[in-house]
């Protein structure tokens, strides 16, 4: 199969860092935004060019509108969809998305996503960078592993998983998402950091894992480690939190109200729960009052048969809200006071999604 740098959006992707310089890379606050920024950067600087400036960002951060004077003229977006209000925002700038969400329009920005060309395999940012510039820094496979990872992409990319830790003698164990290992471990750090201290642990997270030589080196960071130490504990309160609170509909969907003090471990928490034995094959909704006016919704539906981005979009047709994201995996905002509503809503089109895919693959 042709490698996807052999294609011409990575070309473009290529001159757009030969033909320009000063970058100012943003990044989604995940650990496959920040190892995406980790190995753009690299590649960056190995083809003799600079970063300006990193930008971690979320969709919240979109929302809200970012004060670009900050910023180079040249900006990469990566591990997220610019919203249109960016792209407006950056038109006197020349952008470059690298993303792997849905594909949307992105105007005349350089952009990739293996979607574009039909490629549906599940390929988190970290390992679209690495197969960018694997012969830029081939030396940065160990990095892309734990992004991957951090995505839940080992079990659909299981290979690229297998033979990088055979290369660096990592053990694997025989969990399906290839997520209870070394790599694992360094993503959930990296997570921590973000957890623990915010936009600029993200940041700080970016310069610890560019300076680690080996994965060795990153598992054995001071700072790493006392922000996971913080952040499981609080994440082992939410997980009791979820036991004792949680509402379960139709034996299909658990909603959980997340106090919004806790909003950003419930986000780290419901891909795990979701993964667990009581709760894979079903929906998992936590909703988070962010403020008067926004509630977020965060979903999951490992296991099962459903178009979560179809979902909200049907749901939305009769209710105010946003949202989008994967397939089993995807994030929505909604007016606080349209709770109940989202939730019965929500609760029918999922019901039909589900069905629809079924008669889908059998006719
Ligand atoms: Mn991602």
């Amino acid at each position: 199969m042709e490698e996807i740098r052999d294609r011409k959006e990575a070309k473009e992707v290529l001159d757009f860092i030969k033909n320009n310089d000063n970058f100012s890379i943003f990044y989604h606050l995940d650990s496959d935004g920040i190892i995406s920024a980790v190995i753009l950067s690299e590649a960056i600087e190995k083809l003799g060019k600079s970063v300006y400036a990193f930008r971690v960002s979320n969709y919240e951060d979109f929302e809200k509108g970012i004060d670009m004077s900050y910023f180079s003229d040249n900006v990469i977006l990566c591990d997220m969809q610019p919203t249109k209000d960016f792209i407006e925002r950056l038109s006197s700038r020349k952008l470059c998305v690298i993303d792997h969400h849905e594909v949307i329009d992105q105007g005349s920005s350089v952009y990739i996503n293996p979607k574009m060309w039909g490629d549906n395999t599940y390929t988190p940012c970290s390992l679209l960078m690495y197969k960018l510039f694997d012969d830029i820094v081939p030396e940065l496979d160990w990095v892309a592993a734990i992004g991957l990872i951090g995505d839940s992409g080992g079990k659909v990319n299981g290979s690229f998983i297998k033979g990088v830790a055979k290369k660096y003698s990592v053990k694997l164990k025989d969990d399906e998402y290839l997520s209870d290992n070394d790599f694992g471990l360094a993503s959930n750090m990296i997570n921590s950091m973000t957890l623990e201290y915010g936009r600029s642990g993200a940041e700080e997270a970016v310069g610890i894992i560019k300076s680690s030589n080996s994965l060795k080196g990153l598992l054995e960071n001071h700072r790493l480690i006392s922000a996971s130490t913080n952040a499981n504990k609080e994440l082992g309160l939410l997980r009791e939190y979820f036991e004792n609170r949680k509402e379960l509909y139709d034996e299909l969907v658990y909603f959980l109200d997340v106090d919004p003090t806790k909003k950003r471990y419930s986000s780290t928490l419901i891909t795990p729960v979701s993964l667990e034995k009581g709760y894979y094959g079903k929906i998992i909704v936590f909703m988070t009052k962010i403020n008067s006016h926004t509630l977020r919704v965060n979903i999951r539906a490992n296991g099962v048969n459903i178009k979560l981005p179809q979902v909200l979009r049907e749901t939305f047709k009769n209710i105010r809200g946003t949202g989008g994201g994967h397939d089993m995996a995807a994030a929505a905002a909604i007016r606080p006071q349209d709770e109940n509503k989202f939730k019965s809503l929500f609760l029918e089109e999922a019901k039909k999604n589900i069905n629809q895919n079924s008669e889908i693959r059998h006719p």
